[in-house]
């Protein structure tokens, strides 16, 4: 298994569309493990293939505490969702240290196909269903900061440069030290 690199917002891969999975082989079960790996490491409850510049209709989410209920959705599609709505203070392993309030619908019913290409349905309400909507928008290119207002987002997107120009030059003297 591997640690995948999380792409940061606003790198531009991050606003491509994710294309339907078709070949359920063993590349996609590795791929689906080194997902998961990544995410537990992270730590988060959710991860698209998007994040980790794999522009295909794969995600993954554990919104266990335990960490041990692993849900895998390939190809997923919102067959339904509530009228209700809901704020949740949403996170994004994409824009890391930000949280902020994102409406969604409260209840959603999914249909996805699992890593043996196999349909399901589940029917989620609370951070499941929240979970799904912020990570089958990863596969659409949307990040949830484009919910916020224009002022929030250019604010988030100014200190993410700052920040990963910060991170970019500390690899850079590491790497330097290494070879002297
Ligand atoms: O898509 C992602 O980047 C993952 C994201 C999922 C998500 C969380 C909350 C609301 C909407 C979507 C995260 O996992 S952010 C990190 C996080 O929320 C968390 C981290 C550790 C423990 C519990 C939660
Ligand atoms: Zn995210």
């Amino acid at each position: 298994m591997a640690l995948l690199p999380i792409l940061r917002y606003p790198d531009p891969r991050l606003h491509k569309v994710a294309t339907p999975v078709i070949a359920f082989d063993a590349a996609l079960r590795t791929l689906i493990a080194d997902m998961a790996e990544t995410m537990y490491e992270a730590p988060g409850v959710g991860l698209a293939a998007s994040q980790v510049d794999v522009h295909q209709q794969l995600l993954v989410i554990d919104i266990t505490d335990a960490k041990d209920q692993l849900q895998v959705f390939i190809n997923p599609v919102i067959t339904w969702a509530s009228e209700e709505r809901e704020v949740y203070d949403e996170g994004c392993l994409s824009v890391p240290g930000i949280y902020d309030g994102v409406e969604r619908a409260a209840r959603v019913k999914v249909k996805a196909q699992d890593a043996s290409g196999s349909f399901f349905e589940v029917e989620a309400d609370g951070l499941l269903a929240v979970c799904i909507q912020h990570e089958m928008d990863h596969l659409l290119g949307k990040v949830f900061v484009e919910y916020l207002s224009p002022l929030k987002r250019n604010r988030i997107k100014a200190k993410m440069v700052k920040e990963t120009r910060g991170l970019e030059r500390e690899a850079a003297l590491k790497a330097a030290g290494r070879r002297y």
